[in-house]
């Protein structure tokens, strides 16, 4: 099975609809196409062709959508590079993605030095070679590739096909709404799925987005305000930081501003109650980047009844708690669907993602009486910040590289403005000083992982066979 081309067909049905808004600019369908189409030849001049994998590091704005565009156009897979991480961090998604090219905006090429970066402003030098889009993309073409914080400390690599956007987009639309002239304000990061997937949809449906390139709380409050945006995309701590602008302020919420899709990690009911009295409805969903986005959404119309659920699977998925059917019986949550990933790449491809057609996402949830779903505990100490996850794992293995450290716990302690943040405990051979290990953290580490608190203890609470029992940290805090 197969598609027709997304950028092309999108162009040839609505051409002359807003596509992309930046500042004070616009681009329709035909425009952002043709920009794309030249970036695709120059890209292919550099040696790109399909098939290949291509990291790109990128801020948010519109050069980051062209050069994504052009590599849709030719059929590359994209690593899509968090701009948050620490170099090693990079260099390790760039060694395990086998990346044939590493695209970079030059604001950021100091985060991937010795990676033979093609910069954003080399390629827009680069005469560009006839090119022809692909007509027909493979439903199983991977078009993304996102990198997830693994148990192990080692991130994995998960595959997102034209399959899987496209089912997300369509069931999104199903379940929300679509209007031709809707238009969706993105200011979360275009390298998560939160972001990428507002592209995908816009692409799908002939939706306009307006990009920001970075998150700024006013900005958001105004562009809900103006009646400019209809949609937009959060997380718990962007919703709070929004809500109390327009609260604080003199301006109402326009009555053209529909909903904030609002996921990554568990929405306080506190704050869902406060966007109602700003006349804001929210949308809360459960999804991840191994199913490309949203796979159950809390419709407004539930969300007084159902408060603190993230709703019910979206039209074409299945959710189910391993091993009941008791409605309020606590279990693993299990996803089915063309949503979730065919599996991941690297060091992980041989991982199985699905048993017996099932996802097991690690998350701990129940379903009420009317199936709703109740997510009520993450996966295996998973700590969310602020929408950014991170395993305890990956910073225990960055404090025992060092040698004043013998053992190291991390464990994440709940914070009122990220919803959790990591907190370390270590056993030391000889004293160090608490900056000095975190300077040395900092060399290796993004700095929303950094811990909060790192703490000198005798030992570390262990199980029989020697595992760190982490659930027993946290009760220390
Ligand atoms: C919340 C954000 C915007 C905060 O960043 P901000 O305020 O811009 O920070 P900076 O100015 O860059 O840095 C200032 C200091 O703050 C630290 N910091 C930044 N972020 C964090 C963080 N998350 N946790 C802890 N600290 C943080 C910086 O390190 C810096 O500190 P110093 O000065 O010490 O260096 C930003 O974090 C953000 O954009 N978060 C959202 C990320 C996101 O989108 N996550 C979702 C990922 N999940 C998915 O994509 C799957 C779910 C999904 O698809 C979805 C999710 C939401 C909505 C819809 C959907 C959907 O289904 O469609
Ligand atoms: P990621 O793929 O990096 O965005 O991580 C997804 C994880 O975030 C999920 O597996 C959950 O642990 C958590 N998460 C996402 N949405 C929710 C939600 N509505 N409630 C609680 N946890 C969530
Ligand atoms: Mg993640
Ligand atoms: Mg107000
Ligand atoms: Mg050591």
């Amino acid at each position: 099975m197969s598609y027709p081309n997304w950028l092309s067909q999108r162009t040839h049905l609505s051409g002359n609809r807003m596509a992309l808004s930046f500042n004070e600019q616009e681009w329709t369908f035909s425009e952002i196409n043709h920009i794309a189409e030249g970036y695709a030849g120059k890209l292919t001049a550099l040696g790109i062709q399909p098939n290949s994998r291509v990291a790109i590091l990128s801020k948010s704005h519109p050069e980051f959508v062209f050069v994504m565009y052009a590599c849709l156009h030719i059929g590359c897979e994209m690593v899509m590079l968090n701009e948050r991480l620490a170099n090693a961090e990079l260099a390790y998604q760039i060694d395990d993605s086998a990346a044939d090219f590493v695209l970079v905006d030059d604001v950021l090429k100091e985060k991937v030095e010795n990676r033979d970066p093609l910069l954003f402003s080399k390629i827009k030098e680069v005469a560009p070679l006839e090119f022809a889009p692909q007509t027909q993309w493979e439903q199983d073409r991977t078009i993304s590739i996102m990198y997830t914080s693994g148990t192990t400390g080692n991130p994995k690599g998960v595959r997102q096909t034209a399959e899987n956007h496209f089912s997300s987009a369509v069931s999104s639309a199903l379940n929300i709404g679509f209007a031709p002239d809707d238009v969706w304000l993105c200011s979360v990061p275009l390298f998560h799925i939160s972001g990428f997937s507002i592209l995908m949809r816009s692409l799908v449906y002939g939706m306009g987005v307006r990009l920001h390139e970075k998150f700024d709380a006013k900005h958001s409050a105004e562009e809900l305000c103006s009646g400019k945006v209809t949609h937009m995309s959060m997380v718990g701590v962007m919703l709070e930081r929004v809500l109390r602008n327009i609260e604080e302020s003199e301006m109402t919420v326009s009555p053209r501003f529909k909903a904030i899709l609002a996921g990554g990690g568990p929405i306080p009911v506190a704050y869902i109650k406060r966007a109602d009295e700003c006349g804001i409805s929210v949308l809360q969903t459960y999804g991840m980047t191994e199913t490309s986005s949203q796979t159950t959404t809390l419709q407004s119309a539930d969300a007084e009844k159902k408060i603190g659920s993230s709703g019910k699977p979206l039209f074409l998925y299945q959710v189910k708690i391993d091993g009941t059917d008791t409605p309020g019986e606590k279990g693993e949550i299990l996803i089915h669907g063309p949503q979730v990933t065919p599996g991941y790449i690297g060091k992980f491809a041989d991982r199985k993602v699905q048993k017996g057609g099932w996802f097991h996402t690690g998350d701990v949830g129940y379903m009420d009486e009317e199936g709703f779903l109740f997510v009520v505990d993450r996966r295996s100490d998973l700590i969310v910040s602020g929408g950014e996850n991170i395993y305890p794992a990956e910073i225990e293995k960055v404090l025992l590289a060092h040698p004043a450290v013998r053992e190291a716990g991390v464990c994440g302690v709940p914070n009122d403005e990220w919803g959790e943040v990591p907190a370390a405990y270590v056993v030391l051979n000889k004293e160090i000083d608490r900056e000095e290990l975190l300077d040395f953290c900092r060399g290796q580490l993004a700095s929303y992982k950094l811990p909060k608190s790192i703490k000198e203890v005798e030992s570390l609470p262990r199980n029989a066979s020697n595992k760190l029992l982490r659930r027993e940290l946290k009760a220390w805090n």
